[in-house]
């Protein structure tokens, strides 16, 4: 006996994402519905490479009685009309947004980080999965900190077009085409021209200067990992289609050598170390595209600071960092709240 699974925002870079790893991962789904806005209702979608279609349902009329999870990827505006709704109908929501990160009775979960933080989850049927550049970097740090107490960590982000939906993708593909052929575009989904250029901006401002995407990374490292980490980022947009990339510099209270990384991080949930030190001897994000694991590479001690490791962490952005997590919030729920069988 398997679960009744709804995935909402089905038809989007995400959504999609999450019907392909649910099948892959065989998931035990009784029943999958494919939930999106209602410009997409009747279409049909893959689920993933199971050979079934999926109609897609309206979510202004999805009633979510008698569905054990819902997966959400749907924004934050109808994430917020739809997923209070399904939390109601006693439909467990995992939601990708950002609404319900910061809130303290709903969990934000990476499962190889805070499995147990789950347990929460009954006050509001809620759980959270975070940002994707968040998610890959509390994967490769959990271990580290663990074993040598993360003081700080100064993190740069060369983050893909996918995280910003698939406007994104067709805007450096369009870009990148009309500037080939001498006939540039105005930019309209970024702020600057994205083909053969790189952007320091991600998401909105803040008054401090910072934005809010470098702010999500302060915030849900310390709610998912530990509240003492002191963390400073800069998140730029680079001209990559999937897979986003890390530059990371770490600052321990006890000594740990690149070696002891290397081996402690060779072993660890969720990364796969491919650490070289020769030409092409590190992962590059093309290389991440459809994987599951967080890559790292790069790892080297720091002589700036009394203990100190710069690494470099690359990801499949739309998997790890947010249909991937999301089911694997899904199997963690299974397996220790709803059972089923
Ligand atoms: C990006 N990280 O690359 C963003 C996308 O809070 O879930 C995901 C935004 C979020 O643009």
């Amino acid at each position: 006996m398997g679960y009744r699974v709804v995935v909402v925002g089905a038809t989007g870079n995400v959504g999609r994402e999450m019907l392909n790893i649910l099948a892959e991962r065989e998931f035990p789904c009784d029943e999958i519905a494919a939930v999106a806005s209602p410009r997409s209702q009747g279409t049909e979608i893959d689920f993933g490479e199971s050979g079934r279609k999926l109609k897609v349902h309206n979510i202004e009329n999805f009633d979510f009685t008698g569905w054990d999870m819902a997966l959400f990827a749907a924004g934050s505006g109808p994430t917020a009309i739809h997923a209070p709704r399904a939390a109601a109908a006693g439909c467990v929501v995992i939601d990708n947004s950002s609404l319900y990160r910061m809130d303290p009775d709903v969990p934000l979960i990476v499962p190889e980080v805070n499995p147990d933080a789950i347990d929460g989850y009954t006050k509001k049927n809620i759980i959270a999965n975070p940002n994707c550049s968040t998610a890959q970097l509390v994967v490769a740090l959990k271990p580290l900190h663990d074993a040598a107490k993360i003081k700080r960590v100064v993190v740069a982000t060369y983050q893909s077009v996918s995280g910003a939906g698939k406007e994104g993708m067709d805007e450096l593909f369009e870009q990148s085409r009309a500037i080939f052929v001498g006939d540039p575009k105005e930019p309209k989904k970024f702020t600057k021209q994205i083909a053969f250029n790189v952007i320091p901006h991600i998401d909105v401002f803040l008054d401090d200067g910072s934005t809010k995407e470098e702010w999500k990374m302060v915030a849900e490292t310390k709610k998912i990992l530990d509240p003492k980490i002191k963390l400073t980022a800069t998140c730029v947009r680079v001209p990559v289609f999937v897979g986003h990339s890390e530059a990371v510099n770490i600052e321990f209270e006890d000594e740990i050598s690149a070696e002891q990384a290397q081996d402690i991080l060779r072993e660890a949930p969720g990364v796969m170390l491919i650490d070289k030190r020769e030409d092409g001897g590190y992962v590059t994000p093309v290389e991440c595209v459809g994987d599951y694991a967080t890559f790292v590479s790069r790892v080297r001690e720091d002589p700036t600071v009394d203990s100190g490791l710069s690494l470099w962490c690359v990801s499949d952005n739309l998997r790890k960092g947010a249909a991937l997590n999301a089911v694997q919030i899904a199997e963690l729920l299974g397996r220790r709240h709803l059972k089923k069988g």
